[in-house]
């Protein structure tokens, strides 16, 4: 109310926003709709709060209700992961993993990680981000028939270029990961290793993916994935971290503050801390669960419609689809998609021979749909769209109602 009086333009654009998340079906799968509960503490007075430092130790006076907040997110995230050390502050993933170099390597030191078309993401090397330009970056890939993680290849590799740190995760990848292995490749070179697990940190949470925490040194993620929160990042030090540097929690957190950030945001951190709240519930466990089981029906029905799945399937939140057979590239997949209330986005194939403005493929998830109590059923619907889209782009104005009436029956989260 106040911003519509205040700010017009501001609020009519919120208002269109919102009007779009409920009458469209949101299947990116890095996005989700948070708790209102969340979106409460995330815009509550905690934004005009400066908290610079960790609680008991801050710059700043004022700060005897942040700190509770701040440790009360902390324990939170340690017993959801089983860790024992966690830091809240990065104000997103990006940022977490940049910290996470600061803490543990020099400039031109060698890292490894997920190549980007392959999955990857840009902070595990790429050549164009922070981690491609100061470190020497190599990539590891998927094999090109099985199209799942190569670890004779990483193996490899660590062998050959000794990296000083080995990322393990990605934002494209479908499949299960082999923490395990990735653990005794990483020892076998003494090389730190650090999963990403932002997109499935929901899923590890819920019970439905292997945890890295035993196998790993560190782990990292956002929290508006999967996890449900609001925009964030934690980094996390595992016992096998502490094993193998007793120093590293107070490295992590020298990295982040003063390393990296000034003041951390604790309307987020305490949105934050609500989300994992949520998370720990036995509700989030279904919840997780049946994020996996809509992905797999998705791909299942897809399947029948002779889409060709990037690994055959999926055993997460996302699908990689190979676009080829479709005569149709990813980006006017995309479009042709949003036209009728279905947002996905485009993405490189492994071994894409198109460039990336124009990739061969697009990825889906089902956080967000699931989030609004969507089953299997409604992922055969949505199937039966994607498909008819695709072969009858004049099809819009009846697909494009048959999406409105879905999204009237599932109404966003309260
Ligand atoms: N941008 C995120 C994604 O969409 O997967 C990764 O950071």
């Amino acid at each position: 109310m106040k911003l519509k009086q205040k700010d017009s333009q501001i609020a009519k654009l919120i208002e269109l926003e919102t009007n779009r998340q409920k009458t469209t079906l949101q299947m990116i799968p890095s996005e989700n709709h948070c708790s209102l509960a969340v979106r409460e503490a995330l815009g509550s007075i905690l934004t005009d709060k400066y908290a610079e430092g960790y609680p008991g130790k801050r710059y700043y006076g004022g700060n005897e209700f942040i700190d509770k907040v701040e440790n009360i997110c902390i324990e939170r995230a340690k017993k959801l992961f089983g860790v024992e050390h966690v830091n809240v502050q990065p104000h997103s993933g990006s940022p977490a993993n940049a910290s996470v170099y600061l803490a543990t390597c020099q400039a031109g030191d060698t890292i490894m990680g997920m190549a980007l078309p392959m999955g990857g993401h840009l902070t595990h090397g790429f050549k164009l981000s922070f981690s491609g330009i100061f470190f020497n970056a190599i990539s590891y890939g998927l094999d090109e028939k099985t199209q799942l993680i190569n670890y004779d290849e990483v193996e490899k590799l660590a062998k050959e270029h000794n990296p000083k740190l080995i990322w393990v995760g990605g934002s494209a990848y479908s499949r299960f990961i082999d923490f395990k292995k990735m653990g005794e490749i990483a020892d076998s070179v003494g090389a730190y290793l650090v999963a990403d697990i932002a997109h499935i940190a929901g899923l590890v949470a819920g019970g439905v993916h292997l945890s890295p925490v035993p196998f790993v040194h560190i782990v990292t993620t956002t929290t508006h994935k999967t996890l449900r929160g609001p925009r964030g990042g934690m980094i996390m030090v595992t016992k096998k971290g502490l094993e193998k540097d007793m120093d590293l929690p107070k490295k992590i957190d020298r990295a982040v503050f003063p390393g990296l950030q000034g003041g951390p945001h604790e309307n987020s951190i305490s949105a934050i801390a609500v989300c994992l709240k949520e998370a720990s519930n036995l509700a989030f466990k279904k919840y997780a669960t049946q994020i996996v089981k809509n992905a797999k029906a998705l791909v299942e029905e897809l399947k029948k419609y002779d889409f060709n799945i990037i690994s055959g399937g999926t055993d997460n939140h996302l699908l990689l689809i190979d676009l080829r057979n479709k005569n149709i590239t990813g980006a006017e997949a995309q479009n042709l998609l949003e036209s009728v209330g279905i947002t996905i986005n485009k993405n490189s194939i492994p071994y894409d021979p198109a460039p990336p403005f124009k990739p061969s493929g697009i990825r889906i998830g089902t956080p967000a749909v699931t989030t609004r109590g969507m089953k299997e059923k409604q992922m055969r619907q949505i199937a039966g769209w994607i498909n008819e889209i695709i072969l009858n782009p004049k099809s819009v104005k009846s697909v494009r109602f048959g999406v409105n009436k879905l999204c009237k029956k599932f109404p966003l989260p309260k």
